[in-house]
């Protein structure tokens, strides 16, 4: 088997684990599944805590450093509530954020206010906006997450740029929320309305219920968009396919060029050989 052979192969078995992917996203429950998706250490697993009353135990582990590897689930009265790892230009772990993000009805995109999004988050964005289709507009949410650790000018700002950034690249401006999970946190564990108020974590709550969620036509569409995406990857890797075998027949001309001349020459010469020995043959007689 050649490298190509191999590149090949390999692009083909990637293409049909997606399409087997895509046959397999049936799911069972109609709960909307609500993922959260973003940098690591960008406050996800921190916010869906919050947003599932985990107050005291964490159902989502949280850590400074990286923490979640592992899609994580909690089925909640109406909803399922999905964690996923931070997205870090790491294939493996990236691959398991995308089968997340793939899974959700909603998308709680996390950013934290260190600036404005990076190129990657950009990128990623892109990508799921193309998979949610026509519902992306309304089911992908901004969440500047740790609003307590910038002054709120700044905050404001980085927001702004933010909604500035998925204007131009995903064309249309996603609700947001400055949401500061700590306040909250300590809004609830200490009584204080005003921390809770603070947080903005009810508004995210209720932005959420205001979404109607219709289960069906998300999936759907996102099938649909999926299936689009798998039909334009396998077009492309049968044109590659193709270019391959033209370049090899190309090859097999010119490899056997010289070796089709020599055969010629050589029978070329035989055939003088025997005439000259024929004619000898006849002047001998
Ligand atoms: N100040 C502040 N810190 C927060 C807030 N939310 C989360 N954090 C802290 O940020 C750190 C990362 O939070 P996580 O929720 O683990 O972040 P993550 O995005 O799930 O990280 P990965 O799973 O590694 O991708 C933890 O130390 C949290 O305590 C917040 O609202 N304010
Ligand atoms: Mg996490």
């Amino acid at each position: 088997m050649t490298a190509k052979d191999s590149i090949a192969s390999a692009d083909l078995d990637v293409l049909l684990k997606q399409a087997s992917d895509i046959l397999a996203r049936k799911q069972v429950k109609n709960k909307p599944v609500i993922a959260v998706w973003g940098m690591m250490n960008a406050g996800k697993s921190y916010l869906l805590n919050m947003l599932t009353q985990h107050y005291n135990a964490e159902f989502f582990p949280t850590n400074d450093v990286r923490e979640t590897a592992k899609l994580r689930q909690f089925e909640g009265e109406s909803y399922i509530f999905l964690d996923t790892p931070g997205l870090d230009a790491n294939d493996a772990d990236d691959q398991v954020a995308m089968d997340g993000a793939a899974k959700a009805d909603v998308v709680l995109f996390v950013h934290q206010p260190q600036g404005e999004l990076e190129k990657i988050e950009l990128d990623f964005l892109k990508q799921l906006n193309e998979t949610f289709g026509d519902h992306a507009e309304k089911n992908i949410v901004v969440v500047i997450s740790k609003a307590d650790a910038e002054s709120l000018d700044k905050i404001e700002q980085i927001e702004q740029k933010v909604l500035e950034q998925c204007h131009l690249h995903l064309d249309f401006v996603p609700a947001s929320f400055l949401i500061s999970g700590a306040r909250f946190h300590k809004g609830i564990q200490q009584h204080k309305d005003g921390l809770v108020k603070a947080s903005h974590l009810q508004e995210l709550k209720q932005h959420i219920e205001t979404l109607g969620i219709d289960v069906r036509a998300v999936r759907e569409e996102r099938i649909r968009q999926a299936q689009n995406g798998l039909l334009l990857d396998i077009a492309a890797a049968e044109e590659a396919l193709n270019d391959e075998k033209l370049q090899l027949e190309d090859d097999l001309y010119w490899n056997f060029a010289s070796f089709n001349d020599a055969m010629l020459s050589l029978d070329l010469s035989m055939t003088l050989k025997r005439t000259e020995y024929l004619n000898e043959r006849l002047r001998g007689e």
